[in-house]
């Protein structure tokens, strides 16, 4: 960095995370009552199995793991889906994969704001899933033009957020004094505002378009709609869920329940009706519900082959239930689930030797002491036999696109599915956001790539 005064970004992105943390425990008293929860199933975890206790704290994971939350927000326009993208990137948090939902009948496109290498992750692993309304899917040509005009209208930074983000942009960061201010700017975009900006005949006409149209247009920003922590055991938390009065969504998103986790296990429970006020209205005389709960389980990062593997078997028991899950077929969904999925090597060694998930590699103290030997094993398939080499997963660190849209409609209620004849369409996303997303399964290879080449040099070999 050039100023040895600046903060560093993954600093500022840790103390952002916690700064909208506290606001939203603030705002939404449930979620302290799941963070608890959670809290407690993950102490349960790490004491009962030690082996996981191991594995996390050999990964790096378990230092990360208090700390580890995704939030999610929905924008309006191309210029508040760029501005946000500088806003991140002052964080250490690039756009990372691109997600249509539109297929799900949910009028968005998203990607995830996050950091990117693995030492920025071990900092701080926030990351914010960030949708853009598709309003050129509003068939209504009157109402998308009122749309567009409200939004228009707002302005969802503060005044010293955005000369913030452009003093950063031009020095290459920010003094402590800076970044603290920054956080406290940054968070007010996300706040919740009971004042909407349109009159409740406004809201209701927006609202039967699509639930979420009302919710992106009608208030002045795009309020953190839920704040997720990462548990070890979903199905425990799940299960203790009723016994704290949260009633969570019928069915888990995502693979099944296996001995090693894969890629992101997720549930929530219903947005809240919230009091509201709309312009012809007194405060309290209207309500809206958005903000929901919701909580993960993270397994491990799959490659390309291991993820067409994943993709097809849950493509196969989707089309074996032949509708949506739901409250009535829970229990056959996830019998199929459990069947299909049992073609998928339910173990690391098999993952690692089929080429189905990312690894990172390490050298252990047997490796380190037999650097000197002449007779010492080199070829990475025989450094681990011998112990010279361990490995661990590396953990997913995105999003799924058929999970979110399940999240998004038990939040939405079963009333707005919608059908759209858009197509996807990540050129349009790009190009709203100013630039391009990264590729996430490049970002694994690399850090696999990189965790093999330190130790081949802590080692004192050519290559692995
Ligand atoms: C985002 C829904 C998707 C996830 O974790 O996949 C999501 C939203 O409701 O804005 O949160
Ligand atoms: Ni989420």
């Amino acid at each position: 960095m050039s100023n040895p005064h600046f903060v560093s970004p993954d600093l500022i992105r840790q103390g952002f995370s916690r700064a909208m943390s506290d606001m939203y425990r603030e705002e939404v008293p449930l979620y302290g009552a799941l963070m608890t929860l959670v809290a407690e199933v993950n102490a349960q975890v790490l004491e009962q199995q030690p082996a996981i206790a191991r594995h996390l704290h050999n990964s790096g994971e378990l230092q990360r793991l208090d700390l580890e939350r995704h939030g999610a927000i929905r924008v309006g326009s191309a210029a508040e889906l760029a501005t946000l993208a500088r806003l991140f990137a002052v964080m250490g948090m690039q756009p990372v994969g691109y997600y249509d939902l539109t297929p799900a009948g949910v009028p968005v496109h998203s990607t995830a704001f996050r950091a990117v290498h693995e030492q920025a992750l071990q900092v701080s692993p926030f990351r914010v899933f960030t949708s853009l309304l598709r309003l050129e899917l509003i068939d209504n040509p009157e109402l998308r033009g009122f749309a567009e005009q409200v939004l228009a209208r707002r302005q969802i930074f503060t005044p010293q957020a955005l000369e913030l983000i452009a003093q950063a942009e031009a020095d290459g960061g920010l003094n402590a004094e800076d970044a603290e201010n920054f956080i406290r700017q940054a968070l007010e975009t996300f706040r919740w505002h009971h004042q909407a900006t349109v009159s409740a005949a406004q809201y209701a006409s927006l609202s039967a378009q699509h639930r979420l149209i009302a919710d992106v247009v009608a208030f002045k920003g795009p309020h953190i709609n839920h704040l997720t922590p990462r548990t070890l055991d979903i199905d425990e938390v799940q299960r203790r869920m009723p016994l704290q009065g949260i009633t969570p969504k019928a069915v888990i998103e995502g693979p099944p329940r296996r001995d090693c986790p894969i890629l992101l296990r997720q549930t929530s429970f219903k947005a809240l009706d919230e009091a509201v006020a709309f312009t012809d209205q007194e405060q309290g005389q209207g309500s809206h519900s958005a903000r929901f709960g919701e909580i993960e389980q993270r397994g491990a990062a799959l490659t390309p082959k291991g993820r067409a593997l994943y993709d097809r078997l849950l493509n196969a028991a989707r089309d074996a239930l032949g509708d949506f899950p739901n409250e009535a077929n829970a229990a056959r969904y996830n019998q199929l689930m459990q069947a299909h999925f049992a073609e998928f090597p339910d173990n690391h060694a098999a993952m690692r030797q089929q080429g189905l998930a990312y690894f990172r590699y390490f050298v252990s103290e047997a490796g380190l002491a037999a650097r000197g030997q002449a007779q010492r094993p080199t070829r990475l398939e025989d450094l681990l036999s011998a112990g010279h080499l361990v490995c661990e997963p590396l953990v997913y660190e995105d999003f799924l696109p058929v999970s979110a849209a399940g999240i998004f409609q038990s939040n939405l209620g079963d009333d707005s599915q919608s059908h759209y004849a858009g197509h996807s369409n990540r050129q349009a996303f790009e190009s709203a956001l100013g630039r391009r997303t990264l590729d996430e399964l490049q970002l694994y290879a690399s850090t696999e790539q990189r965790s093999l080449e330190d130790c081949a040099q802590r080692l004192g070999l050519p290559a692995l």
